[in-house]
């Protein structure tokens, strides 16, 4: 089954989103498999945003995602990459179709409250970068049934 790597970013913790958000993809049917609240190294920062190491914003983004706790998980289901995006919403909160986690909670790009991974490369890599230890639980849930 497909897995993910979702991370509410500091102003989502600052603004007692995790909750919600944890929420919207329980209801949705997807399954918890890792989460953990924690503070990103510097160095993590840099390399689980090195495709924008080159881009004006990327100082401030580092500095951004390394300034508060984050709320880091793995989320597992059929397609749930893809849909995961479209449940975030577009990048630029401008954008994001209300109804979307960014449409709904963030203004602005800079303060966009989730990420999520945009391919399974992205997938396996972030999980990997922010789960080195491993462990994902394997588990069924009686509602798998009336999901799939
Ligand atoms: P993310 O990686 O955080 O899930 O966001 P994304 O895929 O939707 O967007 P991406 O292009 O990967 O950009 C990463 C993050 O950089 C910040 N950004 N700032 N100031 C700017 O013009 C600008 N552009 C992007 C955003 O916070 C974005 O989530
Ligand atoms: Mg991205």
């Amino acid at each position: 089954m497909e897995q993910t790597f979702i991370m509410v970013k500091p102003d989502g913790v600052q603004r007692n989103l995790v909750g919600d958000i944890v929420s919207r993809f329980e209801n949705k049917g997807y399954k918890l498999v890792s989460a953990k609240l924690m503070q990103v190294p510097t160095e993590l920062a840099e390399e689980h945003y090195g495709e924008h190491k080159d881009k004006p914003f990327f100082g401030e983004l580092v500095n951004f995602i390394t300034s508060g706790p984050v709320f880091a998980m793995v989320w597992e289901g059929e397609n749930v990459i893809a849909t995961a995006r479209k449940m975030m919403g577009a990048t630029n909160p401008a954008e994001s179709d209300i109804g979307t986690i960014r449409g709904d909670y963030g203004i602005t790009v800079g303060k966009n409250v989730i990420h999520g991974s945009d391919s399974p490369e992205s997938a396996e890599r972030e999980i990997g970068l922010f789960f080195p230890e491993g462990g994902l639980i394997n588990y069924t849930k009686n509602i798998d049934q009336w999901v799939y």
